[in-house]
């Protein structure tokens, strides 16, 4: 059976991420990609894990950071975007950090803009001295007012902000802004950015004391392993001494050239490559003397 969800299991880890919505499916790949496995319950709340003391909870993204606050949970991926609005509102309300980004998991990006109608004339944060702006983002917003030492009226709510400016609920907007196609769409221009937002994996602000720190520990290493040779390629080819320097020189923005012995005479080697090895690169390789040229995936190591 499963433990109760409010208390905090010693021995288990329990990682929280969003039930459904852009983070979902990102974050179980990467957790699959760690190793862990789960048995999926009929309720798709929680999920036991199978291959490790890990289990999942899937859940709305706002209610993470209090979960890990709440030690509900032990860590949660979840946007910047959301960890700092909830850590911003507690430091308004006295209350202490409870949880910190460990890592940024390099997907669910996204900014954090302010937007005005597309035909105002923008000439800086100062033109914002009075105005109305609407968000969903009030703490990190009234931060950055105050940063910019400006006085303006946060109108806060909970969705389609973008509107607000047409429904004249507020003069502009501060939105989470990806591809911008939502803010062209509402005749919104994007002007300032207030935070540049990933998905993190996010933990409490101490430590642990018992089983989950080694376990917390283990999972943190396999994220590194796993982020660490996202869209690297390994190349493998062969070639003649003579070809090597030349192949270098092509290959200079690659990890180093490592040389094994392979078959008459030839040399082996291989190097590490950062993103796609297009076709015109192998086809340059081919003419400097590379022969058998082949690019693996690479998925995962251990530093
Ligand atoms: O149900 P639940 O509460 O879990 O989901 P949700 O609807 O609150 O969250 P979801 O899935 O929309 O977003 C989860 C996280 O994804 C956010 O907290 C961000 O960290 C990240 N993310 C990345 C985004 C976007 N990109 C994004 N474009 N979150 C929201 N948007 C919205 C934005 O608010 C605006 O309405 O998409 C619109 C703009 O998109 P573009 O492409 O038109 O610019
Ligand atoms: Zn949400």
């Amino acid at each position: 059976m499963n433990p109760p969800l409010g208390t905090a299991s010693r021995d288990r880890l329990r990682i929280a991420i969003q039930k459904s919505g852009r983070l979902a499916e990102p974050a179980r790949s990467l957790l699959a990609a760690c190793g862990l496995s789960w048995r999926e319950s009929r309720d798709k709340l929680f999920c036991y894990g199978e291959s490790l003391p890990v289990d999942l909870l899937l859940v709305r993204d706002d209610d993470i950071p209090g979960l890990i606050a709440d030690g509900v949970c032990d860590l949660g991926v979840v946007g910047r975007n959301e960890l700092d609005e909830q850590a911003g509102e507690r430091e308004r309300n006295g209350l202490a950090p409870a949880y910190r980004a460990l890592r940024g998991l390099g997907f669910g990006q996204c900014r954090l803009m302010l937007a005005v109608p597309e035909d105002w004339d923008w000439q800086g944060p100062q033109q914002l001295q009075g105005l109305r702006i609407a968000t969903s983002y009030p703490a990190i917003l009234r931060q950055w007012l105050e940063g910019q030492g400006i006085d303006a009226q946060v109108v806060e709510l909970s969705g389609s902000v973008e509107i607000a400016p047409r429904l004249g609920t507020a003069d502009l907007i501060c939105d989470l802004v990806s591809s911008g196609a939502t803010l062209a769409a509402n005749h919104l221009k994007p002007v300032e950015t207030l935070l540049d937002s990933e998905a993190v994996l996010a933990g409490p602000a101490g430590g642990f004391d018992d089983a989950r720190a080694g376990l917390a520990q283990m999972l943190l290493r396999r994220v590194d392993g796993v982020l660490q040779m996202k869209d690297r390629k390994l190349l493998m080819f062969s070639a003649e001494r003579e070809s090597v320097p030349a192949l270098a020189r092509l290959l200079h923005d690659a990890g180093p050239l490592v040389e094994l012995p392979g078959a008459n005479g030839a040399l082996s080697l291989q190097a590490m490559c950062d993103g796609a090895v297009s076709w015109q690169r192998l086809e340059e390789l081919e003419r400097a003397g590379a022969r058998g040229l082949m690019v693996l995936a690479v998925e995962r190591s251990l530093a």
